[in-house]
């Protein structure tokens, strides 16, 4: 922020706005694609590396988590996961000089755009305790370093051992057998701030946490929802799912209180008869509702369907219920009592859009709802996820073909680290198998996630932080209380591909790790390794690399994970992890042996695309819960209240981001270009709150009594839901508070935040 003259605060400077887009894909993705590909890997670079994507024999795109064709094109990625690939395989490099010459305090003057830009990370760096420079350390001494302070550790419960879900099966596999050797189950990791509501809200209704539908469900639905999520940004390859499923005939209702050009037309990139002609229309009705008024919607559509039901309409599917579920009377009767005033007033939806909603509803049985951070990211999330298994239940829409859950998982092998055992609350038969397999006898008392290891961290019950991936500073909410939290450590451990703001916010001692990226091949013991991901829909398959590595010093992931657990576990350890690390194949076979599902991992991943793991609703029509019935659920509608004045923030993902990692300042779809400080707020409600559109106002963010600042932020006059507004992750995360969480989930509430925006002091 700068000031004018006349002393009125500026926006970024390169910052400009324009009208939002209404169409996503086309020719400015095709050439968005290859400035971001050309500029990190040159020409013959991303031809070779993009060549390579998604293919059968490839690697797995380390953008998101969306699922695979059986039948691959040659063009098996978005202009997203080019920028991912990009990322990871720019020719710039981080090496020991670059520590040399810029401090610690220099990395934290540093934006995350800066940090990711300067390169890939070459060889391990140790920062000293005291020291104002990292500096270059050998494998085996930093392995031994953290070995010597985990074991010093009062307690194995005084460590917590992180993971991004970029994550490989084989390294999360070993990264959570080390920790419970060690004697702890915490365990954090992305899932806690991400889909952790899904699992909750999955887990307890149809008795196991995972979306219940294929691609080809998708593809042949009569009727899609998409809540609370951006696939133009976030999962584009779904946008061609989307595409075939409207030629199949479907229709789509989107759920959103931003109009996002990706729900609302689409042009396929890679089709010349797209680029040049119009593209699909996907939505056939747009829900811009208020931010948190989700849990409203779907009641109002289950009281719709039962009132059609008791007049006589074949609404509800009464096979179905009476065959496969519990808890159909008190749901009935709680939602027969429905307040339509607090519907209105959660939704801001006029009653006709409602009824519009419904009619498709009941027009329907093939529905699928698919969601993501709009709806997971709440206090009432694990309630609002409850009651879309609610209405699908009524409508018998699990377990049949075209219909079931979708929840879009983010990072490519998120749910994959959890089938692992990535965590801190594992059910107690995942603990059985792996003391049996292992013979020794885990931890059983849960551990930390993310908002407990930070006040963990805090209170200084925890003090050695180690992360497999990630960052962890900037992606959790609180900002200051988590790097003050961080600082008071007294080891910090990053494995890592590049740097981040996690690097320069360190414990008393820090090291670097760097490893591998899924994009490079990796050669162990003389022999090429392959690692596995599963994805959104449960299809575990394999991935390698082909790329040279960025540095010869590099390790993969596995190694470093079992070089830390040998050095600190010692001889006796229960465990040979050098033969793990040396030839994953092993790894597999103790997998095979421990978590249901993988029987015969090595050989059935080996086959073309992989396997799918079983989930009994989706083949069966079986609801693994203490019943055997799936469950409807009683869920009191309440109403995040925002005073006169205030707003209702949520923080959203721009186009040119992968979580932290900031590609560049663009959100073209949006109409943003050349900064990121921007708050998006109704026209009527800047008028009403006597701003003007263009000038710079600092969020002040308000939770029980406390106040957050995050200054600077431009006012955008945007087409979202009235009382709402939408700021860009991580920048306002220094405005969720931590204790604000998800009931039943402890998920940060980072899409409701309640806020006032206040005309910027001027910049001196
Ligand atoms: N290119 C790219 N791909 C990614 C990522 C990335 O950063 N960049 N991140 C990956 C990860 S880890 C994840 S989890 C996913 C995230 O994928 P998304 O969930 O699509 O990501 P967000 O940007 O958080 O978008 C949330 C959407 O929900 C809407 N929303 C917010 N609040 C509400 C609400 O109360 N109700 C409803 N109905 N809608 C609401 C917002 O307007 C926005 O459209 O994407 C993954 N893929
Ligand atoms: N306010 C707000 N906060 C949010 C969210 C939100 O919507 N709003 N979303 C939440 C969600 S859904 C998520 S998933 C979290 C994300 O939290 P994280 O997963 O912790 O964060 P990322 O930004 O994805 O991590 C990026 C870093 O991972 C490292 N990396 C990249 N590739 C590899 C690899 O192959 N191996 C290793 N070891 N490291 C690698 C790089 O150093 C890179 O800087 O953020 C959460 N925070
Ligand atoms: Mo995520």
């Amino acid at each position: 922020m700068r000031a004018d003259d006349d002393g009125t605060a500026r926006p970024e400077p390169g910052l400009r706005v324009g009208p939002p887009k209404t169409v996503a894909g086309g020719v400015p993705a095709v050439l968005s694609t290859a400035r971001h590909a050309l500029g990190e890997m040159g020409v013959r670079r991303s031809l070779r590396t993009l060549a390579r994507v998604n293919q059968l024999s490839g690697f797995d795109c380390p953008g998101c988590a969306w699922p695979d064709p059986s039948e691959r094109g040659h063009v098996e990625f978005c202009e997203n996961g080019a920028k991912a690939v990009a990322e990871e395989a720019t020719t710039r490099r981080v090496g020991r000089e670059f520590f040399a010459s810029h401090g610690v305090a220099e990395l934290a003057r540093m934006d995350e755009r800066e940090l990711g830009k300067s390169g890939r990370i070459t060889e391990p760096m140790w920062l000293a305790p005291g020291a104002t420079h990292y500096a270059p350390i050998s494998w085996e001494d930093a392995f031994a370093l953290v070995g010597e302070r985990l074991r010093a550790l009062p307690s194995p419960d005084a460590a917590a051992f992180y993971t991004s879900g970029r994550t490989s099966n084989e390294a999360a596999f070993c990264y959570q057998l080390f920790a419970r050797c060690l004697g702890t189950n915490n365990l954090p990791d992305c899932s806690n701030m991400c889909h952790e509501s899904s699992g909750a809200a999955l887990g307890e209704t149809i008795g196991i946490g995972k979306g219940s539908v294929s691609l080809e469900d998708v593809e042949r639905a009569g009727l899609l929802f998409v809540v609370g999520q951006n696939p133009g940004t976030n999962h584009p390859r779904m946008l061609s799912a989307l595409e075939r499923a409207k030629r199949n005939g479907a229709r789509i209702v989107a759920v959103n209180p931003l109009r996002e050009a990706g729900l609302i037309r689409f042009k396929h990139p890679q089709r010349a008869s797209d680029v040049l002609g119009s593209g699909t229309d996907l939505a056939d009705l747009y829900l811009q509702i208020r931010v948190n008024g989700d849990l409203a919607l779907f009641q109002a559509l289950g009281r719709m369907l039962l009132e059609a039901h008791d007049s006589g309409a074949p609404v509800v599917d009464e096979q179905f219920v009476s065959g496969h579920t519990e808890g159909f009377e008190q749901y009935a009767a709680h939602v027969r009592g429905l307040d339509w005033e607090a519907v209105d007033a959660a939704t801001g939806l006029d009653r006709s859009e409602l009824t519009a909603a419904y009619e498709l509803l009941a027009a329907h049985d093939r529905v699928v709802v698919c969601w993501a951070m709009g709806l997971t990211q709440h206090r009432n999330s694990v309630p609002t996820i409850r009651e879309i298994v609610n209405v699908l239940l009524l409508r018998g829409a699990i377990g049949r073909p075209g219909a079931g859950l979708c929840p879009v998982r983010g990072h490519s092998n998120v749910q994959g680290d959890r089938t692992m055992g990535i965590n801190e609350s594992p059910p107690a038969s995942f603990l059985d198998a792996l003391g049996a397999e292992f013979a020794f006898s885990p931890p059983r008392v849960p551990g930390h996630d993310v908002v407990e290891t930070i006040r963990a961290m805090r209170d200084g019950s925890v003090s050695v932080f180690v992360s497999l991936g990630g960052n962890f500073a900037s992606a959790t909410p609180d900002t200051a209380v988590t790097e003050s939290a961080l600082r008071s450590c007294a080891l910090t451990v990053q494995v890592s591909t590049k740097l981040n703001r996690s690097h320069a916010v360190t414990g008393a001692e820090a090291l670097v790790l760097p490893c591998l990226g899924r994009t490079e091949e990796d050669v162990r013991a003389g022999r090429p390794q392959s690692v596995t991901v599963e994805d959104s829909m449960s299809a575990v398959h394999m991935s390698a690399g082909t790329l040279p590595p960025a540095s010869g010093s590099l390790r993969s992931e596995v190694a470093i994970v079992c070089g830390i657990a040998r050095a600190t576990l010692g001889p006796e350890s229960p465990v040979a992890w050098e033969g793990l690390a040396d030839d994953y194949d092993v790894i597999r076979d103790h997998v095979s042996r421990v978590v249901p599902g993988f029987e015969s991992f090595n050989e059935r991943v080996r086959r073309p695309g992989g396997f799918v793991l079983p989930h009994a609703p989706r083949d069966r029509r079986e609801f693994p819960t203490a019943t055997g019935k799936a469950r409807f659920t009683v869920n009191v509608l309440e109403v995040v209240e925002v005073p006169d004045g205030h707003l209702l923030m949520q923080t959203v993902r721009s186009h040119d981001q992968f979580n932290t990692t900031i590609y560049g300042q663009d959100d073209r779809y949006r109409g943003v270009h050349g900064g990121r400080r921007v708050v998006f707020v109704h026209p009527d409600d800047v008028t009403r709150l006597g701003l003007v559109d263009g000038e710079v106002v600092d969020i002040v963010g308000e939770h029980r009594g406390t106040t957050r600042v995050a200054p600077g932020f431009r006012v955008v006059g945007y087409p979202t839901a009235r009382g709402c507004c939408a700021t860009y992750f991580p920048e306002t995360n220094v405005l969720v508070p931590l204790d604000s969480t998800a009931e039943g989930s402890n998920t940060p509430t980072s899409k409701s935040v309640v806020v006032r925006l206040v005309r910027a002091a001027p910049a001196r």
